[in-house]
């Protein structure tokens, strides 16, 4: 054994390593932990959800180095044909979805911004570890073995694995600093991990739709703002008759990865609602879009919320939404529904939004 800094990395990676049978199936659960948190991010808008990302982040990290451990183990299995089976090509798509989906993660947190057409890196990231699902579950039953006690100690197990963890979110800390440090544009990432887009007003981010969602220009003199449901009075509002006159400066965060502080200005969900004199039963309020586009709020929330028709003082252009759009501070972009043309006070809830703002556009 020699002495250095390579030699040292190495006796340290011996120490933490835990058993292959281990190794593999905590591989398995953190991919399934990482597509959980991974998708349950998106539903966070507000900062009290960093714990969330933040053990993403850490376990990604831990991630790493078990699949290094792996790959280290099974490399002969490609490197000597003879030991190539039908199976090895599944082996294969999987290592390769799996490193795919840990290196965009990586390049992401330091603030690389290279575009495939119009996907974000992070939206790549997304994809890769949407197939690394199914790809692994199907992996796994090619290889099916479950750990048994004579596998492994459990209190090294213990030790192992609780040096991998503070290994991770040592290194996760390490990676802030240096982030810092280089001053790159990683550094500017919201706890959500969204990079900046600075400016106001319209010019200064980006137009995002969701899927196919893409209708004609609206026309403002011929829409109106309609109010319907758990009301004793139903609106129906020209453009002319609004008073655009409660403003909010709030985040737009896109899923996406990028992130805008904007003044927005419009009515405030609130007011409207009491003037179409909400009943008791009502609870929460649905924002539909001329494209069927659709999201709810919690009636407390809503009445927060703002309907905007302009962004720092700038109507709102046909992109960002004209006549009218959603503006739900705390919340992530995806539920900012643009062109509103319709709102619906409602007893329950609607599940079959997440549905609707996936096809919409599509028929
Ligand atoms: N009707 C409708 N509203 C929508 C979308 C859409 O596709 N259709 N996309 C959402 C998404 S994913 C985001 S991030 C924001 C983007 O707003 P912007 O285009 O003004 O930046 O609008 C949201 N509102
Ligand atoms: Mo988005």
């Amino acid at each position: 054994m020699g002495y250095g800094p390579v030699s040292l990395v190495r006796t340290v990676l011996d120490a933490v390593r835990p058993p292959p049978r281990l190794v593999d199936w905590s591989i398995f659960g953190i991919v399934l932990f990482e597509a959980a948190s991974g998708i349950g991010s998106f539903t966070i808008g507000s900062s009290s959800g960093w714990p969330l990302f933040w053990l993403h982040r850490i376990f990604g990290v831990t991630l790493v180095v078990l699949l290094g451990f792996k790959l280290a183990r099974v490399r002969y299995r490609l490197t000597e044909s003879e030991q190539w089976r039908p199976s090895t090509l599944l082996s294969v798509l999987t290592a390769i979805a799996a490193m795919g989906a840990l290196a965009t993660g990586i390049t992401w947190v330091f603030g690389l911004d290279v575009r495939l057409s119009y996907w974000t890196l992070l939206s790549v990231h997304v994809g890769f570890g949407l197939v690394l699902v199914p790809l692994m579950v199907w992996h796994l039953t090619t290889r099916f073995r479950l750990p048994t006690r004579r596998d492994f100690d459990r209190r090294r197990a213990t030790l192992e694995y609780t040096a991998l963890l503070v290994g991770g979110a040592v290194t996760y800390r390490a990676q802030e600093f240096a982030n810092r440090l280089l001053d790159t544009r990683g550094a500017d990432r919201r706890f959500t991990g969204s990079q900046p887009r600075r400016g106001a007003g319209n010019g200064s981010f980006p137009v995002t739709s969701w899927v196919a969602d893409d209708p004609e220009p609206v026309d403002r003199s011929d829409w109106t703002l309609t109010v319907r449901g758990e009301v004793e009075t139903p609106l129906d509002y020209p453009y002319e008759m609004l008073s655009p006159d409660s403003d909010e400066t709030a985040v737009l965060d896109c899923t996406s990865g990028w992130y805008t502080v904007q003044r927005w200005r419009g009515i405030r969900v609130g007011d409207l609602l009491d003037e179409a004199a909400v009943r008791d039963e009502a609870r929460f309020v649905r924002f539909v879009s001329v494209t069927g586009y659709r999201w709810s709020l919690p009636i407390e929330e809503a009445r927060q919320a703002l309907l905007a028709t302009h962004v720092d003082d700038e109507r709102l252009s046909h992109g960002h939404g004209a006549p009218m759009r959603l503006v739900a501070p705390d919340r992530r972009g995806f539920q900012w529904v643009k062109w509103i043309e319709r709102v619906d006070v409602r007893r329950r809830a609607d599940p079959a939004q997440w549905i609707v703002t996936l096809s919409s556009g599509f028929d």
